[in-house]
């Protein structure tokens, strides 16, 4: 089966065509992997047919295969004392320039294509960091929702019994995505230390006590909302009095909200995956974390303290609102071409990206189109890592960070984000297009790294 549509952009490079015909034919039933590896492609080509280095030492068909897939059987017993099996993965995609590192996804929905999608793009996240950290990603299709604390705490437990052998802080360093917090972070903590008799940073998101880094908890939603800052500075716009619609009410949604709040904006719709809140005077945070954080409910009893919002039973339609800003932050292919184009009509005029891969590649063909400032999740979302990475740092140095000094770092790495992705985007002729300037600048550094230690 060809590929050819759409990729790349400018149909000249054959090598690049290539190597996306062998990733579909190889990674076959994996939509959002091929989907990933597109986008991607489709904006380095330049840079490959600029430099004939990179093809020379064949780093495209090194970079799409992962360095090691590791799939394993996680048996555990409910409550009830009926035993369970679930699937667990850890795709350890790229160590050229640090161990592989990226968050643990447990969802129902996780499958090996997706974990791969996840970890292509963590390589070029973490690249564009300016951290030491490669690229993988892992999780289990084990659905944490209505599962008691006990449970919680023995599917963690069965699930590193694996996968302990595999990981370390200078090997491969989990951490927390979709599902998956300190809770279930500090329970894998345990149970890997107990079985390597080492207390070390194997996992970054840990509670505090436990080693954990201040500021890691809210650092993806903050780090998103620094970006953003920096971007409609930069083009004359403000956060403040801006009207703005975040997807989700995670992790990722609710520090982006507050941050958003901080800096003078109102978010107006905020979603779970069965709808979303629409509140015309701003969504109460506190009643989001109560429900959210606390008990684990859904986001309809909002109207619970607030009878006048309104709750549609339809995440997707949240983009419909109209709104000065949209901020995906749940999942990935949340914004299709229809809704870029509601948020288009409706006067969006900047989107950015709190979810890995939350707009399909139409959707975000829209965007540029009509000039929409586009923040990419690699780019824009990488302060999450970003603060994982110090928290790697923090423990192997055995120290203790204060607020100020993460949250300054974690400015200045978002800013630096920005700045290269700016810049790249210019050298390669296409100002302002954020998506080919982040996928640049985060493969150079890779690909460099991967030609200086030969043919591995
Ligand atoms: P959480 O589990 O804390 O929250 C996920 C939110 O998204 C929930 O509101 C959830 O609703 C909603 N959601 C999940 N799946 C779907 C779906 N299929 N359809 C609609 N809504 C859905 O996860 P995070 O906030 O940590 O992660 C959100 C996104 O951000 C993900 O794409 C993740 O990969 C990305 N990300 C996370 C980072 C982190 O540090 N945590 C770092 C960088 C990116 P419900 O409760 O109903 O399931
Ligand atoms: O997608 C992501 O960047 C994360 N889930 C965070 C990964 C990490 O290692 O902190």
């Amino acid at each position: 089966m060809k590929y050819k549509k759409n990729i790349p952009k400018n149909k000249k490079s054959s090598y690049v065509q290539k190597i996306f015909n062998i990733v579909v034919e190889r990674n076959k039933g994996e939509p959002e992997f091929h989907q990933s590896v597109k986008e991607f492609l489709a904006s380095i080509e330049p840079v490959i047919e600029k430099n004939p280095k990179y093809e020379k030492a064949g780093i495209l068909e090194r970079i799409v295969e992962p360095e090691r897939q590791i799939i394993f059987r996680v048996p555990w017993v409910d409550d009830k004392g009926i035993l369970r099996v679930n699937r667990g993965f850890r795709v350890e995609f790229n160590s050229a320039i640090g161990p592989y590192k990226g968050g643990l996804r447990f969802h129902k929905s996780v499958n090996l294509g997706i974990i791969k999608f996840l970890g292509f793009e963590q390589i070029f996240k973490n690249s564009l960091t300016g951290q030491c950290i490669g690229g993988g990603k892992g999780g289990s299709d084990f659905d944490p929702k209505g599962k008691s604390d006990m449970e919680v705490m023995r599917f963690c437990q069965s699930f590193i019994t694996e996968l302990f052998r595999y990981i370390g802080p200078c090997t491969d360093v989990p951490a927390g995505d979709i599902g998956t917090g300190a809770r279930e972070i500090n329970y894998m903590f345990g149970q890997y230390k107990r079985l390597k008799n080492s207390f070390d940073g194997a996992f970054t998101g840990k509670s505090i006590e436990c080693g954990g880094i201040i500021l890691r908890k809210e650092a993806t939603g903050y780090g998103l909302i620094y970006f953003m800052d920096e971007m409609l500075k930069k083009n004359n716009k403000s956060l403040k009095g801006a009207r703005v619609i975040i997807s989700g009410s995670g992790n990722v949604a609710i520090y982006a909200n507050k941050k958003v709040s901080e800096l003078g904006g109102k978010v107006v719709a905020m979603s779970d995956s069965n709808g979303y809140i629409y509140d015309p005077e701003g969504i109460d945070l506190n009643v989001i974390k109560e429900i959210k954080e606390f008990c684990k409910k859904r986001i309809h009893d909002y109207k619970r303290k607030h009878p006048h919002a309104e709750y549609v039973d339809n995440s997707l339609d949240i983009w419909k609102i109209k709104c000065d800003i949209a901020l995906p932050c749940a999942t990935q292919n949340e914004i299709d071409e229809e809704a870029a184009k509601n948020l288009v009509k409706n006067g969006c005029y900047a989107v950015g990206e709190g979810a890995n891969m939350p707009c399909n590649s139409k959707a975000i063909k829209i965007f540029l189109e009509n000039k929409i400032l586009y923040a990419p999740g690699k780019a824009s979302n990488a302060g999450g890592v970003a603060v994982s990475a110090l928290e790697m740092s923090q423990n192997s140095s055995r120290t203790h960070w204060d607020y100020e000094k993460v949250d300054r770092k974690l400015k200045s790495i978002m800013s630096c984000i920005f700045k290269k992705s700016t810049m790249k985007a210019k050298e390669y002729g296409d100002e302002g297009n954020l998506v080919l300037g982040a996928n640049i600048a985060g493969f150079i550094k890779v690909a460099d790294a991967m030609i200086a230690q030969g043919i591995v």
